[in-house]
């Protein structure tokens, strides 16, 4: 856990006790603040002695209390700050109002020497920042991830001299910062996500480029290039820095490296890459270091995660792909060779009404497999362009699939929709994806009978 002297006796409100609230009030307890604390759930304020000697925690709503004299307010970036009362109260007491990156820029000084990277963006933060880590890794640099990727900074171990902080930063949290100077800050891409925290998309916009505001002029930053907006906050950040500190990537460079990282296939990842690269050129890293480490990176559960290969058939988890802008470029990474070969199992509770940014990789499909919710909408939209399974269920979808695949084909779960109609979340969604497929590929197919 990361702790301060300049927390040391100060007054905090801390709002939101679920993973990154617990954090703070443990770092804020830890280095000696008052802390008054809520959550508008009754469970976390119930469980409060179970993580926090909680005599030392005052339980009361922030929004009823007098701030006067506090030095913050911490709020948890799941709280909806343009609805929430809590802003008012803060403003009206004339005290910020804050989150944990920003407790964690503050407690930077008394840490051992390191650098900060932060990386934002609308898709690929948590790919991206767990390269960077693995290739830092792999490079004997101590590092560490947080943030947005579900590791509270917070609760990270202070790194030794030398090390780097690799911190997936939402733009929940950027708008909970105010003084936090990335040695290399990232922005991958920006589309419309969020909208209705934002009250459009300029703002969501907005909201990510503060992350390059917040930096010196002598920091780098890296850009990828595929959106106008990205682009733009390029061009603002190019023009107040030194040449050579800003750096636009579209991955060109790196198409040829492509195939040898079977773990990062397809355009989005190239874009990853490239961003990745930049960063750690930037830290320094020399190019016979990350090429090393970019070929055994594993990548990151759910976000086409290779599963299984049997009978040369490949199986893949890109459950994470909840829309149909995340599943377009997991189609758009097996094009045809020469037949099309990819058995596509989608479905779920679907976002919207079609799959439109999918549409041009459907060249791509040897078969489609509906589930769930979308299943009979999407069987509809894919029926003039591939032959089509309605499958509803997830081990009904894989059993077909696998019966139609041949060697050189491959079977992916990248459903285009959220998962709340079957599944728990898309974690339990993948992992059922996982574990049917082993069970039908194990020898004498134990789960085939009976399971
Ligand atoms: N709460 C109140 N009052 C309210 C609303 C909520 O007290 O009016 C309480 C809730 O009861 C709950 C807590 O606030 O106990 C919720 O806090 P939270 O939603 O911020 O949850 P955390 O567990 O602290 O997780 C947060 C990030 N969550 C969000 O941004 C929504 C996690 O990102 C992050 O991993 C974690 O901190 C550690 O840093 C998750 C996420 O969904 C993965 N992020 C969004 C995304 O990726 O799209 C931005
Ligand atoms: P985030 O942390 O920003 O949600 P992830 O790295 O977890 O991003 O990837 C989530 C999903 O988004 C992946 O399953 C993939 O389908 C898609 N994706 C990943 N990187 C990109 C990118 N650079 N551009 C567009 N889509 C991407």
């Amino acid at each position: 856990m990361i702790v301060s002297p300049a927390f040391a006796g100060k007054r905090y409100a801390v709002l939101g006790l679920a993973r990154s609230g617990q954090a703070v009030v443990a770092t804020l307890v830890a280095s000696g603040a008052h802390v008054l604390a809520w959550d508008s759930r009754d469970e976390p304020r119930q469980g409060l002695c179970e993580w926090v000697d909680c005599g030392k925690v005052e339980l009361a709503d922030p929004v009823a209390a007098d701030l006067a004299g506090y030095a913050g307010v911490v709020v948890s970036p799941g709280i909806p700050l343009n609805q929430h009362p809590i802003a008012e109260a803060a403003a009206r007491a004339g005290v910020p109002v804050i989150g944990d990156i920003e407790l964690f820029a503050i407690a930077r000084e008394s840490l051992p020497p390191h650098r900060v990277v932060g990386i934002t963006g609308t898709n690929g933060k948590s790919t991206t920042t767990s390269l960077v880590h693995h290739v830092l890794e792999s490079a004997g640099v101590p590092a560490r991830v947080g943030g947005n990727i579900g590791v509270p900074v917070l609760s990270t171990d202070p790194l030794p001299e030398g090390g780097v902080y690799v911190l997936e930063l939402s733009s929940y949290q950027i708008d909970l910062t105010r003084t936090l100077d990335c040695e290399v800050a990232a922005l991958l891409n920006i589309t419309p996500d969020h909208l209705d925290r934002y009250g459009g998309f300029e703002g969501y916009a907005a909201a990510k480029s503060r992350l390059f505001e917040m930096q010196g002029k002598e920091r780098s930053a890296v850009f990828g290039t595929g959106d106008r907006e990205t682009r733009a906050i390029a061009r603002i950040e190019a023009s107040r820095r030194a040449p050579g500190l800003v750096r636009l990537v579209d991955g060109s460079e790196l198409a040829e490296l492509q195939k040898e990282w079977p773990s990062l296939q397809g355009p989005h990842n190239l874009q990853n890459a490239a961003v990745s690269v930049a960063i750690l050129e930037a830290l320094g890293i020399r190019k016979a270091q990350w090429k090393k480490a970019l070929r055994n990176f594993r990548g990151l559960p759910h976000r086409m995660e290779r599963v299984a290969e049997a009978n040369g058939v490949i199986y893949i988890n890109d459950s994470k792909a909840t829309n149909p802008a995340s599943a377009a470029p997991a189609l758009a990474a097996f094009p045809p060779s020469p037949e099309p070969r990819v058995h596509w199992i989608l479905g779920g509770l679907p976002k919207g009404d079609d799959l439109d940014e999918c549409a041009p990789y459907f060249g791509n499909i040897a078969a489609a497999y509906t589930i769930g919710d979308a299943g009979p909408r999407f069987a509809e939209i894919l029926a003039p362009h591939t032959r089509v399974h309605r499958s509803e269920m997830m081990a009904e979808a894989i059993r077909e699939a696998m019966a139609a695949a041949k060697p050189g084909d491959i079977v992916m779960l990248s459903p285009a929709c959220a998962s709340f109609d079957q599944f728990r979340d898309y974690e339990a969604r993948g992992q059922a994806f996982r574990q049917i497929v082993e069970a039908l590929l194990a020898p004498d197919d134990q789960a085939g009978e009976g399971a």
